[in-house]
């Protein structure tokens, strides 16, 4: 970054430091963009069936992470074609059915258990065809695609999400999963765009925004997929009038950073150490709001490792694991067969304990601050 736009970061100021600690703990909820995996077979699973190709959340299993647990922080996914149907396009038409569903879940986790709720459009940053997720479908703001939703459409998007929950405190605005092999710079301006759009609609809460590389954290200082500009050469400009962005990050523990494998070999606190002096270098924050591992001794040992490093470098804010959820099926969401979802009451792929009975009281349930913030509009302190 050049010297004088140094300073006009410096003076439009993202959001001002303050004693640093963890305030949102929890548990990714998966399930609401479920059902629409079908190669080539655009438009497949649209817009699906409720509690049968998708669901948000279990409200008993809500209870148990929140009342026995105690976590205060849910990441909500849904998936954008299913918010705005792809007849009426990515914008401020929704699907009515769809998100009061999605309201729902997120009223219950907010209103009733009174905890934290991240709103997380599952999208890779793409709109139109999430058949083949993460690759599929035309890029937001590709100016090169006519068929792609514009910048502006996102933007309108954000805007009515914002709009509709600006009087709920306990919500958080994810600008949207894991962008990925895309030019950083679009990154920043549709992520821009969507905080215009939030803070239009006069909604103050905290805001996440994520970076290139499926928001790697490893990989912020690094050139990423197609030779994208590392996400620490853009994400450093976005502004925020409010100064209540952090930024979202990723990061699994096995050997290319997917989740998909059951053993962790790739050390989180040596392989955030860039970001996290990134994130102090310009005055940010972060929260971990995907990570994961299998069900063995070195994955409990490196799971600790990461939520502890994080307890320790004030820059962090926050951390949700993948991943419980409603409707797991045979789909294991982490880390190898054996391993399964985090919902209590489920078993693994292959009928055993889940990762609930392993992963999580062997390597999360010891590290759940106790002091989780209960209170107040979500905020960076
Ligand atoms: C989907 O289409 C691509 C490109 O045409 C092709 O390479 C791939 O094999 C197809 N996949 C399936 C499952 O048909
Ligand atoms: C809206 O969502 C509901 C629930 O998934 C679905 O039944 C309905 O067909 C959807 N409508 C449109 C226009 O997509
Ligand atoms: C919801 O979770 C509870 C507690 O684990 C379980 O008993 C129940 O079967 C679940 N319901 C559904 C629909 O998955
Ligand atoms: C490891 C893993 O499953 N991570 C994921 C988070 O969200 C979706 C699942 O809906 C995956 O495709 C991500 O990469």
């Amino acid at each position: 970054m050049f010297a004088s736009s140094l300073i006009a970061f410096l003076a439009a100021g993202l959001f001002t430091v303050t004693g640093g600690k963890i305030l949102y703990a929890g548990v990714n909820e998966s399930g609401g963009e479920f059902g629409v995996f079908s190669p080539n077979n655009t438009g497949f699973g649209l817009p699906g069936r409720f509690n049968i190709d998708y669901a948000f959340i279990n409200k008993s299993t809500i209870d148990i992470f929140v009342d026995r647990e105690k976590i205060n922080f849910f990441r909500v996914t849904f998936l954008m074609e299913r918010m705005c149907p792809l007849a009426t396009g990515l914008g401020s038409v929704f699907n009515e059915t769809y998100f009061g569903e999605f309201a729902d879940a997120i009223n219950y986790i907010t209103k009733t258990k009174r905890v934290y709720a991240l709103l997380d459009p599952h999208n890779y940053m793409r709109y139109g065809d999430p058949s083949s997720q993460p690759f599929s479908g035309p890029i937001i703001g590709d100016t090169s695609d006519p068929t792609a939703a514009t910048t502006a459409q996102f933007k309108a998007f954000w805007r009515e999400l914002a709009r509709r929950f600006v009087n709920n405190p306990k919500v958080v605005f994810g600008l949207n999963n894991e962008p990925h092999t895309m030019p950083t710079d679009l990154i920043l301006a549709n992520d821009q765009a969507a905080i215009d759009g939030i803070r239009e609609a006069g909604a103050a809460q905290l805001i996440l925004a994520p970076g290139n590389g499926f928001t790697g954290g490893h990989s912020w200082t690094q050139v990423t997929g197609n030779g994208a500009a590392p996400s620490s050469e853009f994400m450093n400009k976005l502004v925020d009038p409010l100064k209540n962005t952090a930024i979202d990050i990723h990061e699994y523990l096995d050997i290319d950073f997917s989740g998909s494998h059951a053993e962790c070999t790739q050390p989180g606190p040596s392989n955030l150490a860039a970001l996290t002096q990134w994130l102090k270098d310009n005055n940010l924050k972060a929260m971990i709001t995907e990570f994961g591992g299998g069900n063995n001794e070195g994955c409990f040992q490196a799971v600790s490792e990461l939520i502890q490093y994080m307890a320790h470098n004030d820059v962090y804010i926050g951390w949700a694991i993948w991943a419980a959820g409603p409707i797991w099926g045979t789909a294991s969401p982490c880390c190898g067969a054996d391993t399964g979802s985090l919902e209590p009451g489920q078993v693994n792929d292959l009928g055993g304990p889940n990762a609930f009975k392993t992963v999580w009281a062997k390597a999360v349930r010891p590290n759940i601050p106790s002091d989780l913030k209960r209170n107040g509009i979500s905020s960076l302190s």
